[in-house]
């Protein structure tokens, strides 16, 4: 793939932007819409069910048009072809990226190096699935002939979040009779937590680590098998309450898990592209195959998209150019993601990693510095609960917050008056925030004058609303490829490698070097910065005065 000559900043589109930015910064969301009717319609998009109301955004035809125009100049299509192509656009660390091909149909062709991949991918998922029949019938048993009850996936970043936030959003399609738990970080409390109520003999644990080498994630594993042998005291066991999900077959056999217990993938799956790899055994397990594989359906569908539509109707393409005009013209720092479906709680912890990870680069794919504003932070909670916490900075305070909705016309469990009320929410947070309440509005009903500048609503607070039929799990991967396109979107045009994480290097190695520290206290004087230091002393003289 070739780097953009022109740097981002200098193209045509960049300084029309940003004359148009001038103007538009002084437009009012109320005023857009009084002088169009047909706003509401005409600035929306859809597409395999995903229903994109962006009207409510502070954009024009002519600020459409001119992302649109950016786009082509930052050379997104090429782009996107190469990632779907297999080239190596992850620079850095030479490597492909092709997460799409993990849901490519059967029969379909992606080939790496010379080799069709999509034939690996298929044979892994079948693998999958027959494990998963194994445990899901209760053919599969423990070593003292127990079925499986409990099932523990052990992984962290990528090899946990996408996993837990599957679950969480398709427990409605899981089986209940299962119990499932997820141990990502080091402190202990979560192991211990994780495993208080279970029986080892029915507890299958699965160890999902791409590298197999990921300190927090092989001190849960090692945890796990001392746990497992204290009752089951034979070494034999392992193999039947471990699996493995990794690229490395080496440590995985010095692990103690026979490689016939283990479900790999490849170096062209990123950690937060992964959910769709055997990092998602725990989904299949918990839904099973049929359900799993509508999910891969969903993502393909969304990529099929994303390949093939015009820039105009892309939803992701779309997505990711709004997203750009507040992050880089109108400063905006942050994104909420704000899911009106309970069952995607751990949606916005997701996408964080999705986003900030791939995003939060600071050099561009040629290693010079940026001149302009990267991946913004997001975060969001489910609504209503926001609601009631922190949309009134959003509502009132001092800071564009732009918002993405989401929200489902079916509820997949429909008591009373419930739904109703929801959506009611989402649709009046949206409304409230673009239209806002003017002052003569707050003064008309009678509010005090010294408490009108206190009830009026500024409005003109943008934001996107995604409504999608139900919940299931092809919605669900229509929704997460909706957003990995999203990002690619804006990493594409911030042209900056998305898919490399040198950022949490540092402090592994910094970890490493203090670790000898706190486990040996014979290890000589300490040489940090005078902060580190004391705060290694005081950790080693309070553990020990605890002793
Ligand atoms: C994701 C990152 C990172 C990774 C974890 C776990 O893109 O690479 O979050 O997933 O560090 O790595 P392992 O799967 O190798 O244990």
């Amino acid at each position: 793939m070739s780097i953009t000559s022109t740097p981002l900043t200098d193209r045509a589109s960049w300084k029309s932007l940003e004359a148009h930015y001038q103007v538009i910064q002084a437009t009012h969301l109320r005023d857009l819409f009084a002088a169009d009717p047909a706003r509401g319609s005409r600035f929306t998009a859809e597409a395999l069910g995903i229903y994109l109301d962006y009207s409510k955004n502070r954009v024009t035809d002519e600020t459409l048009g001119l992302l649109i125009k950016l786009a082509e100049e930052s050379g997104l299509k090429a782009k996107i072809d190469a990632m779907f192509q297999g080239e190596k656009i992850n620079i850095t660390e030479n490597r492909a990226v092709l997460h799409v091909a993990l849901r490519a149909a059967p029969g379909e062709s992606i080939i790496l190096d010379g080799v069709d991949v999509v034939p690996e991918v298929h044979a892994v998922l079948d693998k999958m699935a027959s494990f998963s029949d194994r445990i899901r019938s209760g053919e599969w048993k423990g070593h003292t002939g127990k079925p499986i009850k409990n099932i523990v996936n052990i992984g962290i970043g990528g090899s946990d979040l996408g996993p837990v936030m599957a679950y969480e959003a398709l427990r409605h399609y899981s089986r209940r009779d299962l119990v499932f738990r997820f141990v990502s970080n080091i402190d202990g409390t979560d192991f211990v937590e994780a495993t208080i109520d279970l029986d080892p003999e029915e507890t299958l644990f699965i160890v999902a680590s791409k590298t197999f080498t990921t300190l927090e994630t092989m001190t849960n594993a090692r945890s796990a098998r001392d746990w497992s042998l204290a009752s089951l005291k034979d070494p034999a066991a392992v193999a039947k309450h471990f699996v493995a999900l990794s690229t490395n077959a080496e440590e995985v056999t010095k692990f103690g898990i026979d490689t016939a217990n283990m479900f790999g993938f490849w170096d062209w799956v990123g950690g937060r592209y992964s959910m769709d790899s055997a990092i998602g055994l725990s989904t299949m397990l918990a839904i099973g195959p049929d359900n799993f594989r509508a999910m891969l359906d969903g993502f393909h569908q969304v990529d099929e998209h994303f390949r093939t539509t015009p820039l105009e109707q892309n939803l992701p393409v779309l997505m990711g150019l709004l997203a750009i005009w507040y992050n880089n013209f109108f400063g905006a720092q942050t994104v909420a993601v704000l899911p009106y479906e309970q069952y995607l709680k751990r949606f916005p912890a997701y996408l964080q990693q999705l986003t900030m990870e791939s995003n939060g680069k600071h050099v561009t794919l040629g290693g010079s510095e940026v001149n302009y504003q990267t991946g913004p932070i997001y975060w969001g909670e489910p609504g209503t609960n926001g609601q009631h916490s922190f949309y009134q900075l959003i509502h009132q305070g001092t800071k564009l917050i732009p918002c993405d909705f989401i929200a489902f016309t079916r509820a997949l469990n429909p008591i009373g008056r419930h739904h109703d009320l929801l959506l009611a929410n989402v649709f009046a947070q949206a409304e409230a925030l673009a239209f806002g309440k003017t002052s003569a509005e707050v003064a008309a009903e009678g509010t005090p004058a010294r408490l009108v500048p206190h009830k009026t609503f500024e409005g003109n607070r943008p934001s996107n609303t995604i409504m999608v039929d139900e919940l299931t799990p092809s919605s669900l991967g229509k929704l997460v490829a909706l957003y990995e396109h999203s990002v690619f979107t804006q990493g594409a045009i911030w042209d900056i490698d998305s898919f490399d994480q040198w950022g949490v290097e540092l402090g592994k190695v910094l970890a490493q070097r203090i670790i000898p520290e706190l486990e040996n206290t014979e290890v000589g004087s300490l040489t940090h910065d005078s902060s580190t230091n004391l705060l290694i002393e005081r950790y080693r003289s309070g553990r020990t005065a605890n002793v």
